[in-house]
């Protein structure tokens, strides 16, 4: 096996055991460190970066970060010391990927392989979209996307709109959207999009803007590239366009993360099946299991405390197993009674796969 990469520099505190560095923008948690509270510790969090990391200078003075809001009655900049007296709220949600299980596609489409551990359940603090925009007179008439800008500094020479991070996500999204100052109980780090990140739940990674120079409220969709051909729902073989689906809502999926073929052989007898599930949009119902590759299923249990709509439970299945192999599957089910697929929805860049097929593992018990 070739050498594991070494953490790059803005992110030196991961955990090296805990993580797969794919490249310095790319780094994954490994599915045998998720554990089975809930939370996913900030130094094993995965790393996705669309431009390189500003400099660590912009958390220097982290209540001086301004926000620029456009498309408001009163458009105008906001300090963070300034947004800090509008409001304040906390969400648990599961960050992922868009391209999370892009690994498991046999097209191979190009992009990082991630399996599952592009993804992790993150409390986020700050103050909710909504009261900031009240504050400045509500979202000026004919508005009907919310439009977040990254503030990394371009590269100089180059049309901006073919690199900026710049997403627009339906005016709705608003309602639970928070820009988030601090995340699993601190100031949120430079390379998960401090001073300031806009956090909106149930939406893609790529749709939380980090380091978040730009707040607008727009009548079109950004014409920055990541937003008009990236993150695209294409069909197979073809490019993405505007006319295809923007990869947003999330829905529902599960894993299992123990045991797992990385943990070696199980010894015989209890097993305690357990891993993640969540709704995306939507709150989870219920998770089944099934130890023989999906023909039959049993009731797992949801266990730990439940952190909201956006967040995800874990679940457990106490088995007993006799030597053998296992191929161990979970299946989970959404309170508005979406089910899990067995299959994956192809498409060109390996987006949104919540196939609990492709996440099944293979367990040797001796
Ligand atoms: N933001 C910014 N500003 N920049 C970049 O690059 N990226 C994306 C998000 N945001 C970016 C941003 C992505 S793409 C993702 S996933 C996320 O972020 C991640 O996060 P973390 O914190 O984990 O790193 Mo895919 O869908």
């Amino acid at each position: 096996a070739p050498a594991a990469k070494p953490l790059p520099g803005y992110a030196s505190f991961k955990n090296a055991d805990a993580v797969i560095v794919h490249s310095s923008t790319t780094i994954e948690t490994k599915r045998s460190a998720f554990g089975s509270s809930v939370v996913t510790p900030t130094n094993q969090l995965y790393v996705r970066n669309n431009l390189p990391t500003p400099p660590e200078s912009i958390v220097a003075d982290r209540d001086a970060w301004k926000l620029q809001i456009d498309g408001v009655k009163k458009p105008r900049q906001l300090s963070l010391a300034e947004l800090k007296t509008m409001g304040l709220e906390t969400v648990t949600m599961v960050l992922q990927c868009s391209g999370n299980g892009r690994g498991f596609f046999p097209s191979k489409p190009s992009g990082t392989q991630w399996t599952v551990g592009a993804a992790g359940c993150v409390v986020w603090s700050g103050v909710p979209v909504r009261e900031v925009i009240k504050a400045l007179g509500g979202v000026a008439d004919g508005m009907v996307y919310m439009t977040g800008t990254g503030g990394e500094v371009l590269p100089a020479g180059i049309d901006p709109k073919t690199v900026m991070v710049e997403r627009s996500v339906p005016l709705a999204a608003m309602e639970d959207a928070l820009l988030a100052w601090e995340m699993n109980g601190e100031p949120v780090s430079l390379v998960h999009g401090g001073p300031l990140r806009l956090i909106v739940p149930g939406y893609t990674g790529v749709n939380n803007i980090k380091y978040i120079k730009q707040l607008a409220f727009t009548a079109k969709e950004s014409e920055a590239h990541i937003m008009s051909h990236g993150y695209r729902i294409s069909p197979p073989g073809s490019k993405g366009d505007p006319s295809q689906p923007s990869v947003q809502e999330m829905s529902v999926k599960s894993w299992i993360n123990s045991p797992i073929p990385e943990d070696g052989n199980q010894a015989a007898g209890k097993v305690q099946i357990q891993g993640v599930a969540f709704g995306g949009m939507n709150a989870v119902k219920g998770v089944e299991v099934s130890t023989d590759g999906g023909k039959t299923w049993k009731q797992a249990r949801l266990i730990g405390p439940d952190m909201g709509k956006y967040a995800w439970r874990q679940f457990v299945l106490q088995a007993e197993l006799p030597k053998g192999t296992y191929r161990l599957a979970s299946r989970a089910t959404d309170d508005k009674g979406n089910v899990q697929p067995e299959t994956r929805g192809e498409n060109q860049s390996g987006y949104n796969n919540t196939s609990w097929a492709d996440h099944a593992v293979t367990v040797t018990v001796a």
